[in-house]
């Protein structure tokens, strides 16, 4: 076994039209030229960086496997920084696995959840954030989300942190040379421009934070719980967004029991939409399970869809759930506008000043309406194509929310006078954790903790 050389299947295990098995590290062409024999009988490990061969994979006993195309990618310029070789057979389950074995069985040892992106990362070939943005490009849920994920691989993000860096280095360098030698001015920094250094290291970080809440919201899509009384159509509101029957709809009230979760992409955001039991004192058991689900969901939405009935005039019960959730970012869903009765709008508005849509979701009316709605009340119309740098992940806003406490102390002693000395740990703290951004910093936990979150195979 070679521990150095590792292999996995690299496209998702089902049926398509390839299925690539990816191979790193030292042994990596020694290891195909074992399972690979090119149709001219060429020599592979003789193969120039970048080539393709075509030829057949075949298993100890020389029968082939399948046919497949070979790539090799020689280090240092591969996705892992390694020799990588590429084999791409015919996308079946049987097929891939059966090449893989025979890679294993050459030698290679199965790689672990996100080993190819952790050693791109220990090889220099991406800093810690460029890596955690090839997992958000995977799952990314929508084109925000993508192009958010993208920017970060491209080095976005690393060239702002390392820039604040830059700054925070220097103000490192005046109080070590304030602090050794107190009487010469050394490090051509003076203490106004230590506090601009500082002032603008703070900006930054404060900007950057400032998208955060916007770039969860994106990359997580937004909780939206649709609650109500029963029978007043969320099971219709959650068909009518998404285009097309998941939820049962009946007259009977009390037809949705289960929580039924679905994602809904519109535009720039993601809606993680829950259709939840319609809300109702019952003493029927199971329907009662439903309800305190439907509460609970709603507690932990980030925006609720209340949906009420215009076909109806408001009931104690309405007011009760509306009064449950006035703390949290909602909207009134005014359903059945084609029963409207004469003063219901009127009466459901005096419920609560919160916004409020009619709609009929039976006849798709007034959906465009609902979601414009739902992205001013988000402010995310307001981020630009150009809105290159947003936050997303959560290990990047901790460690960037400690390197500006770290900061601000520094600032603030700075300015009451104190000795260059006294602000030694807080800018080395604010180095860290902005090291930790990048991976620079990390310890091994954390960079474990960080590919343990991929899939085998990237
Ligand atoms: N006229 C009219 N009827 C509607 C509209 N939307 C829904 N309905 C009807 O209202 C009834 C209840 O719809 P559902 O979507 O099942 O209501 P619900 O709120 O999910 O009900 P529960 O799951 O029982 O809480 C069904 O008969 C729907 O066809 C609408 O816009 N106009
Ligand atoms: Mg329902």
């Amino acid at each position: 076994m070679d521990n150095n050389t590792i292999a996995a299947i690299a496209t998702p295990i089902g049926t398509g039209g390839i299925g690539i098995i990816r191979i790193s590290g030292e042994n990596a062409l020694k290891i195909a030229s074992r399972v690979f024999i090119s149709k001219n009988k060429s020599d592979v490990l003789s193969y120039k960086t970048h080539t393709l061969h075509f030829g057949a994979v075949v298993n100890s006993q020389g029968k082939t496997i399948d046919q497949a195309l070979l790539s090799y990618m020689k280090a240092p310029h591969s996705y892992t920084g390694e020799d990588v070789v590429e084999l791409s057979c015919h996308g079946g389950i049987t097929c891939v696995k059966q090449v893989l074995e025979q890679v294993l069985a050459q030698g290679a040892s199965l790689a672990g959840r996100g080993e190819f992106t952790k050693r791109a990362f220990l090889n220099g070939k991406m800093d810690l954030s460029q890596a955690e943005a090839v997992i958000d490009i995977i799952n990314s849920k929508n084109e925000k989300a993508l192009s958010s994920a993208v920017n970060q691989l491209e080095g976005t993000l690393s060239h702002k942190i390392n820039s604040l860096r830059d700054k925070l280095v220097m103000v490192m360098a005046y109080i070590e040379a304030e602090t050794d030698f107190p009487e010469d001015d050394i490090s051509g920094l003076s203490e106004d421009q230590v506090i601009k250094n500082l002032e603008e290291v703070l900006e930054g970080l404060s900007n950057l934070l400032h998208t955060a809440h916007k770039g969860r919201l994106i990359r997580e899509g937004i909780s939206t719980a649709i609650v109500g009384r029963p029978n007043v159509g969320k099971s219709s509101l959650l068909n009518a967004l998404l285009g097309e029957t998941r939820a049962i709809v009946t007259d009977i009230p009390g037809t949705t029991r289960d929580i039924i979760e679905e994602y809904l992409n519109l535009g720039n955001i993601t809606l993680r939409l829950i259709d939840t039991a319609g809300i109702r004192n019952t003493e029927d058991t199971v329907e009662q399970i439903g309800v305190n689900l439907a509460l609970s969901r709603a507690e932990a939405a980030q925006l609720v869809l209340f949906v009420g009935d215009l076909s109806l005039i408001p009931s104690s019960e309405d007011k009760e759930i509306l009064e449950k959730i006035k703390d949290k970012p909602h909207i009134m869903v005014l359903n059945k506008s084609d029963k409207e009765l004469g003063d219901a709008f009127e009466n459901y508005s005096a419920l609560s000043p919160c916004k409020k849509v009619k709609i009929s979701a039976k006849n798709l009316l007034g959906v465009e309406e609902l979601t414009k709605e739902i992205e001013e009340l988000f402010h995310l119309g307001e981020i630009q194509e150009d809105d290159s740098l947003i936050l997303t992940n959560l290990r990047h806003i901790e460690s960037i929310t400690s390197a500006k406490a770290s900061v601000s102390r520094a600032l603030e002693e700075i300015k009451a006078g104190m000795p260059a000395d006294m602000l030694y740990i807080d800018i080395f703290d604010a180095l860290s954790s902005l090291g930790e951004v990048v991976g620079m910093t990390v310890s091994e936990e954390v960079v474990d903790k960080v590919f343990e979150k991929f899939c085998v195979g990237k």
